[in-house]
């Protein structure tokens, strides 16, 4: 009988024949796992070589996008094979060749391709050029609003067309002040326009009361005479906006006929956009206290006061947008020289000191703040400075529609 607890005389060698076997199976897989490493590592490194290669040939196409971009933008031919056309080759081989078809109303097909020795990569673009875009503002007057207006003190309103300086009278002008409403002359403020000095009180020749904007003219020749409303929508449905219209504008943009949030987007970028009274003021005051010439500034807090835009004129000219959706934007205790175009919503004593040279206009149809004047202040019309208005986008810009990618290799 077998003693269960003796000793099975192969047992040990048994197990160390399984141990062989299960050692020797472990050194095959190890040695498969190994090679099979080898392997994948080696078609990894295949892998990330072409991965790093197909990066390269994008980087390099894309590279040929951007220069024939700037080509495009700044019309200058950057490598003398004409503007639109780019080859270029890097200092690591790797070339890029770009070129920009026009296909009229501003768009362009843009197609770049990205070769380094071992790949190539093509981008196409369908861009749209913006050509820049400056600011002209054909002035009915020299304050013209939506609401009615007070003229107040001393203030002297005067359309007759002034030089840039605002030294010299040069022309008969416009109105001196246009107003939707009724205009009402207190104290001893005098008015002036379409060629006669101020007067207190002012010639009616020099006053646009009850001012219309329908002009009676069918300008668009379709029929109908002033049949849209001034406010960026194509109210007819022909097509065009605002090409025949009747009304006060209903915005800054609209005015200008850009599409709504333009004016902002672009202060927005030029760095003059101020959301606080305290940044716009900071702004000021770090340009010596005085407002900067060639500016656009777009203003979107409700009330600033007091306006102080320094003790001289700013120049060249600027503009200032101070409008708020609602319309409640009200500019204050107006001191100092500004040079331009001022538009804001609400307008609340031109002070003694002030004086405005180019033009001013208001949006708000209420009465409520549009009181003009106190001391002797001044505001003048001059055709000069509103021909000189700095650009809204002082670049041309170019827009990218579309954009795709196709691995040539
Ligand atoms: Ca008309
Ligand atoms: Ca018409
Ligand atoms: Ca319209
Ligand atoms: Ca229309």
């Amino acid at each position: 009988m077998r003693n269960p607890y003796s000793k099975n005389p192969f047992s040990k060698n048994s197990e160390s024949g399984t141990a062989l076997v299960a050692g020797m199976a472990l050194t095959a897989v190890m040695v498969g796992a190994a090679a099979l490493y080898l392997l994948v590592s080696h078609n990894g490194y295949e892998m990330s070589k072409r991965e790093l290669d197909a990066a390269r040939a994008q980087l390099a196409s894309e590279e040929g996008l951007h220069l024939v971009m700037a080509e495009l933008k700044t019309g200058v031919d950057s490598d003398g094979n004409g503007v639109g056309t780019i080859e270029f080759t890097g200092p690591d081989g790797r070339i890029a060749r770009a070129t920009a078809t026009d296909l009229g109303g501003n768009l362009y097909r843009l197609i770049s391709v990205g070769t380094v020795p071992r790949a190539a990569l093509g981008t196409q673009v369908l861009a749209e050029l913006i050509p820049s875009l400056g600011l002209s503002f054909p002035a009915r007057a020299a304050i013209t609003a939506n609401g009615p207006v007070t003229t107040r003190g001393n203030i002297e309103i005067d359309g007759r067309n002034w030089d840039s300086s605002g030294a010299t009278v040069v022309g008969p002008g416009v109105f001196g002040i246009s107003s939707s409403q009724g205009i009402n002359n207190t104290g001893s403020s005098s008015v002036g326009g379409n060629g006669i000095a101020p007067l207190d009180p002012p010639d009616p020749a020099s006053l646009e009361e009850n001012a219309s904007w329908a002009d009676g003219i069918d300008d668009d020749g379709d029929g109908m005479v002033d049949e849209e409303a001034f406010d960026g929508i194509d109210n007819d449905g022909d097509g065009a906006i605002d090409e025949d219209t009747n009304d006060y504008p209903s915005s800054p943009d609209v005015f200008f006929k850009l599409s709504e949030g333009t004016l902002k987007s672009a202060a927005q970028a030029a760095g003059t956009y101020f959301a606080t009274e305290s940044a716009l003021n900071a702004w000021i005051a770090a340009n010596g206290g005085q407002i900067p010439g060639g500016v656009l500034v777009f203003i979107d807090f409700q009330t600033w006061q007091p306006a102080d835009f320094g003790n001289q004129f700013n120049d060249p000219p600027s503009v200032i947008i101070h409008h708020r959706p609602a319309g409640d934007a009200l500019i204050k205790n107006l001191h100092g020289a500004f040079k331009g175009l001022l538009i804001t919503d609400f307008v609340e004593r031109i002070n003694g000191d002030s004086s405005i040279l180019g033009s001013l206009m208001s949006f708000s149809d209420e009465a409520y703040g549009n009181a003009y004047g106190n001391g002797n202040a001044e505001v003048r019309y001059s055709s000069s400075v509103l021909g000189s208005l700095p650009p809204v986008f002082p670049t041309t810009q170019v827009r990218v529609l579309s954009w795709s990618r196709a691995a040539s290799q």
